[in-house]
């Protein structure tokens, strides 16, 4: 039975063009700066992001990392949204490798924080104080509904950052999916903000691999974090050569993903008992309502029964990531599954 894998867009594998493109690559030692393949990649997106330089790194969690080691010192403070990837999911490594203290600010439904609650967060000059050093967005917003924010809040942050002395990083996992849904230029989403990260290996089929853009100082600066925290690779163009494909011929296709998950909503909306949240990119949340004397585990084992994959979260959340390997039928199977669990 094929299976239908909608727990997230990291499942991805990497396509024949990618496999190809791996098998040919050149490489040399990246940690001597040598190898060509990562040397392109990181131009490719320094220039997409409109940024001077970028830094190939393992993994979304070792961006968001490298990039915070980097903007701050110990005893320093981010804030950042209470609903973030960095804060729920990426085991406190601020705290725990750099000494930096995380102040967190409600995340509103639609992934932002309220611009008051920001300015009430900066601490001021005090001998009680850590120090403000930086704000952290999420674009698109993961846990909230996977919403992209707009280039103008984001520049609104970036301003009122900026204003009080602290810099701006965007974990931009999912930012070629927000790009697309917004119809702007990925560039754009990121113009005054003083770091990203963006991930490789989610919507962009990669097998690994994400980039930390920046200014050239922060950047150089940021390679000395990645290679403190192991992060330094050797021959590691047979990755990047991959990622040079996402970026080439993946990153343009994300709305696809984006017309399937709505197809998906509304096959799903119109089961009886199903609660569908508004989805506006390839995450899409649902739950069941209050009368349907269902765990959510149940669901969880029946959807697998039937060869279907979702994420069962706490309180009763499903998640379902629409990406490059699920197809229209695959969504239908999804929809017809979930009618025979529910139903
Ligand atoms: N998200 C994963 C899980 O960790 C939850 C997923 O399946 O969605 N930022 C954001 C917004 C993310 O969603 C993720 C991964 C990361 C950072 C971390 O990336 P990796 O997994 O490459 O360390």
């Amino acid at each position: 039975m094929r299976i239908v894998d909608l727990r997230s867009d990291t499942v991805t594998w990497p396509t024949p063009e990618m496999r190809e493109a791996m098998y040919r690559a050149e490489v040399g030692d990246d940690v001597y700066g040598e190898d060509p393949t990562v040397n392109r990649l990181e131009a490719m997106a320094a220039e997409r992001m409109g940024k001077e330089a970028a830094l190939f790194v393992v993994s979304g969690t070792m961006g968001n990392l490298v990039a915070l080691l980097t903007h701050c010192g110990r005893g320093d403070e981010v804030i950042l949204g209470s609903a973030s990837h960095t804060f729920l999911f990426e085991q406190g490594g601020m705290a725990v490798l750099g000494g930096i203290v995380p102040h967190t600010v409600p995340n509103q439904p639609d992934g932002t924080m309220r611009l008051e609650d920001i300015v009430a967060a900066i601490r001021g000059d005090n001998v009680h104080f850590p120090r403000s050093r930086l704000v952290c967005l999420e674009n698109t917003h993961n846990v909230c509904n996977g919403t992209p924010l707009t280039v103008e809040y984001t520049a609104q942050v970036a301003g009122l950052a900026h204003d009080h002395g602290l810099r701006i990083h965007v974990d931009g996992a999912r930012i070629f999916n927000a790009a697309a849904a917004l119809g702007v230029e990925v560039r754009e989403l990121v113009r005054d903000v003083d770091s990203v990260q963006i991930c490789l290996s989610k919507g962009l089929c990669a097998p690994v691999g994400s980039l930390v853009c920046g200014s050239a100082g922060f950047i150089a600066e940021a390679r000395r974090a990645r290679k403190v925290v192991g992060g330094g690779m050797r021959q590691a163009g047979i990755l990047a050569a991959a990622g040079i494909v996402a970026l080439e011929l993946i990153a343009p296709r994300m709305g696809e993903d984006h017309a399937r998950a709505k197809r998906l909503a509304e096959g799903l909306a119109e089961i009886p008992g199903v609660e569908v949240a508004p989805v506006r990119t390839n995450i899409l949340y649902f739950g069941l309502a209050e009368h349907v004397s269902m765990v959510p585990d149940e669901v969880v084992a029946g959807l697998a029964e039937r060869g279907v994959q979702v994420l069962g979260r706490v309180g009763g959340r499903f998640r379902a990531v629409t990406h490059y390997w699920i197809s229209d039928e695959d969504i239908e199977r999804a929809i017809g599954a979930m009618r025979e669990v529910v139903g």
